[in-house]
């Protein structure tokens, strides 16, 4: 099925809670866990090296990290347990899915997504086993590798565990040297909407830039990104590309701020850009039309909202990288394991009573 390209405005998005998952891999539900951007521009004279630590790089293993249902969903029954309000949405899955739909127009990269609907609601996570494979598939030399690190390794170069004034001068002076681990991860659980849609988007975020408050903390968060430097027109062309898929992951869950490390090839970090999120459709004005992809997702959800949602069944989603055809098929095998966990089951139920 085709969705037709309608305006659709988008809801001013709200964090409900947060997650997130400590350096042993657990997830947590404590209100905690937060990063914050310091990293004055200074810095950048030093000369960092983003690959140090990579020997003792921290790794979590593949097919740990994956975007996991349950702890979404426990999030979830937290939120709905001290508020004392039922989170009703048409839609519930990870932020980066919704990247993906959003992007099909100017990415044309294929994906394959699992869908059930349950108790009202739309859920949609990744097809794993065909992410891991797609994975294990993917070239790994040692450049790639490097390149991997130095993403989170930008991360710990520049962000502290709390508000600057609050740590040790070894503390900030000690990260350039400390190895990057990808296990810890801070999950923003977010509503919004586009038309009359109602969405819950879970996405990790990386820092907060200035400070914490109480309560509501998205206008506070920053996006992490490294970025190789510019030097010729194909550069360009993929950094604009980069943008683009960064506009619409912070866009989509309402972070208004974005920080690209720039490296060079040997993976020294050279500068330090920081770019409003609402800003970026109009610096890729005439060479991509970020706005043209919004509508075309506000088609998207609106379809896909007009599904049967009376009973509880499993689809897939998939599109195969070429046009802008999205197509959603029923599932004979249930995938309603894969998302609902028993304690999301039970808390529904005696809710429901
Ligand atoms: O398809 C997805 N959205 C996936 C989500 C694939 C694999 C994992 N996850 C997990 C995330 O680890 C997290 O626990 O779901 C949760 C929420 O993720 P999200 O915010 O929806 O994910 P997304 O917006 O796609 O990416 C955010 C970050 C990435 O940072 P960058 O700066 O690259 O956007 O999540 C991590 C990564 O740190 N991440 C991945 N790490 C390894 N392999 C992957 C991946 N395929 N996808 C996201
Ligand atoms: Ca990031």
């Amino acid at each position: 099925m085709k969705s037709k390209a309608k305006v659709s405005s988008i809801k001013q998005p709200k964090e409900l809670t947060t997650y997130r998952r400590d350096g042993t891999g657990l997830w947590l539900y404590d209100g905690t866990g937060e990063s914050y951007f310091y990293f004055p521009d200074s810095y950048v004279d030093r000369n960092f090296d983003l690959t140090a630590g990579i020997a003792n790089f921290h790794k979590i293993p593949e097919e740990q990290n994956v975007g996991d249902f349950p702890s979404l969903l426990a999030a979830m029954i937290k939120h709905e347990q001290e508020s004392g309000a039922k989170c009703d949405a048409d839609i519930i899955t990870f932020r980066g899915i919704m990247t993906k739909l959003l992007t099909v127009p100017i990415v044309k990269e294929p994906f394959s997504l699992k869908v059930i609907t349950y108790d009202g609601t739309i859920m949609i996570k990744t097809d794993d086993s065909a992410e891991l494979s797609r994975r294990a598939q993917q070239p790994s030399n040692d450049f790639q590798k490097k390149c991997e690190y130095a993403g989170y390794k930008f991360e710990t170069l520049v962000t502290l565990p709390k508000p600057w004034s609050q740590c040790t001068r070894s503390q900030i002076e000690n990260r350039s040297k400390q190895p990057a681990s990808n296990y810890e991860q801070f999950i923003s659980v977010v509503r919004t909407g586009i038309g009359k849609n109602k969405m819950i988007l879970a996405g990790e975020v990386d820092a907060i830039f200035d400070y914490k408050e109480e309560g509501q903390n998205l206008s506070h968060y920053i996006e992490l990104k490294t970025n190789r430097m510019i030097y010729n027109e194909n550069h360009q062309r993929n950094f604009e590309q980069k943008l683009y898929k960064t506009w619409a992951q912070c866009f989509l869950i309402g972070i208004k701020k974005v920080a690209v490390g720039f490296r060079d090839d040997n993976m020294y970090l050279k500068n330090i850009e920081v770019y409003e999120t609402d800003e970026i459709p109009l610096l890729l004005k005439d060479k991509i039309n970020c706005m043209s992809s919004l509508k075309f997702f506000g088609g998207l959800i609106e379809w896909l909202n007009q599904m049967d949602k009376t009973e509880n069944r499993s689809y897939t989603l998939t599109y195969d990288g070429t046009g802008e055809s999205v197509v959603l098929v029923p599932s004979q095998e249930s995938f309603e394991d894969e998302f609902v966990s028993k304690e999301f089951r039970e808390w529904r139920e005696s809710n429901d009573k």
